[in-house]
């Protein structure tokens, strides 16, 4: 098989790519290593910017979450007896959508079918060959079959346990990375959210989130010991656990029910340098990962897709390579900010097994300056609703 991008990898990033490619008339091939059903059935991002609402505008993607989507102006932080909000529209102008990225990615599905694009899925042994001369190709097996696709670029978009970022050299490759002494155990439940914004709560017994995905769908999380298992914990287990954590008033208005997912992601701040390799190009989780704190995983890889995406249009169009030249320093200089970012707001929120008195101390005192300094929440609200790209 013969085609300009091959994208290893049918998560958000690979599709999103896949499908603004096919709007410019650039034909991509799409390598999944999973089932379609088995990418619907992970439940992982619920923000998204206004960046990322822009690509699946311009994807051609956007109607449903336009249709369906909910406008959050603001964001409630809890802490002690506290509770104060961060409004991103007074702050920045501009909200973030709560929409699931299993519905994002149900709908880049839904586009790629449309336009008969071409995703292999359930692609094993995936080897990325000669990414480092003008003509790279991949090769792979499915159903036992072995194949090739010869392609004039290559994007690593198979999330942070992929084959791309491991196929660049590690003289060339350097890897930073912070892994945190926790978890967030996180449940899905059919039940209306406890607020009609998120809620993020820093309390001794350590954080809790309260997110939707509907007005019929919650999405809450806690933090929780590495060792646990989602199996150790009832629903009636994690909802006691979350109800002690957040304020008095919002455990009350609580309403519980049986989950239909419960999974606990570790979390890690995570990036690769850099992000291009000859003609292989890593985009999201491939390249980096953040603690979910500060929802920014989706919306990152989203800035990735952006910059690779106008840089293969400037090559394809004008013959120029100055965007593809330029991709890796200008997506490490937005990644580098997330992470910050992330980090920041991981810090703040959660209770870490080694903090001393003066730590926690720390802590208070930057929540405390986060409540009352519009110039720090000013700071908060334009990270959250995305630098620009
Ligand atoms: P993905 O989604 O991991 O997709 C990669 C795809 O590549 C496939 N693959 C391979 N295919 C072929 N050959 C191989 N060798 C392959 N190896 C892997 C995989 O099967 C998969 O389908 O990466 P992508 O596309 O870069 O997307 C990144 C996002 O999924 C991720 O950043 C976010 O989910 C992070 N995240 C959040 N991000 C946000 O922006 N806002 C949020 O609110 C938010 N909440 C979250 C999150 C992540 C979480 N978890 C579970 C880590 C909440 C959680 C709990
Ligand atoms: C989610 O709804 O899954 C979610 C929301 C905000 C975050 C992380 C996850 O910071």
């Amino acid at each position: 098989m013969k085609t300009q991008v091959a994208i290893i990898g049918g998560g958000p990033s690979g599709l999103l790519l896949s499908q603004l490619l096919h709007r410019r008339g650039i034909e991509s091939v799409v390598l999944e290593r999973k089932t379609k059903d088995y990418v619907l059935g992970r439940i992982r991002a619920g923000v998204l910017e206004q960046g990322l609402v822009r690509l699946l505008e311009e994807a051609g993607c956007a109607a449903r979450l336009h249709a369906e989507g909910h406008v959050h102006g603001g964001t409630l932080i809890s802490y002690g007896d506290q509770m104060f909000r961060v409004d991103f529209t007074e702050h920045t102008g501009t909200p973030v959508i709560v929409y699931g990225q299993t519905e994002v990615t149900r709908d880049l599905y839904a586009a790629r079918e449309a336009a008969d694009g071409i995703i292999e899925y359930e692609v094993e042994d995936v080897v990325i060959h000669a990414a480092d001369t003008d003509a790279p190709y991949v090769t792979y097996t499915i159903h036992g079959q072995p194949r090739r696709v010869d392609c004039d670029f290559v994007a690593g978009c198979d999330g942070f346990h992929g084959v791309s970022r491991q196929t660049i050299p590690l003289d060339v490759r350097k890897e930073y990375e912070k892994v945190y002494p926790f978890g967030w155990l996180g449940i899905l439940s059919e039940t209306p959210p406890v607020n009609h914004e998120l809620v993020y709560a820093n309390s001794p017994r350590g954080f809790a989130l309260c997110s939707m995905r509907n007005e019929h769908l919650s999405r809450y999380y806690i933090q929780c010991s590495l060792s646990d298992r989602p199996e150790d914990w009832t629903d009636e287990a994690f909802w006691q656990e979350l109800k002690r954590r957040i304020p008095a008033d919002q455990a009350e208005k609580l309403v519980t029910g049986p989950s239909i997912e419960k999974s606990i992601a570790p979390l890690r701040s995570f990036v690769t340098e850099p992000m291009r390799w000859g003609r292989l190009f890593l985009c999201g989780d491939a390249a980096h990962i953040v603690p979910p704190t500060g929802a920014k995983g989706l919306n990152t890889a989203a800035s990735d897709v952006h910059y690779l995406y106008t840089g293969l249009r400037e090559f394809y169009e004008t013959g120029s390579s100055a965007g593809i030249d330029s991709y890796s320093q200008k997506a490490l200089a937005r990644v580098w900010k997330a992470e910050r970012f992330s980090w920041w707001f991981s810090s703040l929120m959660h209770r870490y097994p080694d903090q001393s008195e003066f730590d926690l101390k720390m802590q208070v005192a930057d929540l405390e300056f986060l409540r009352s300094s519009k110039a720090a929440q000013k700071a908060m609200a334009e990270n959250y609703v995305g630098l620009p790209y």
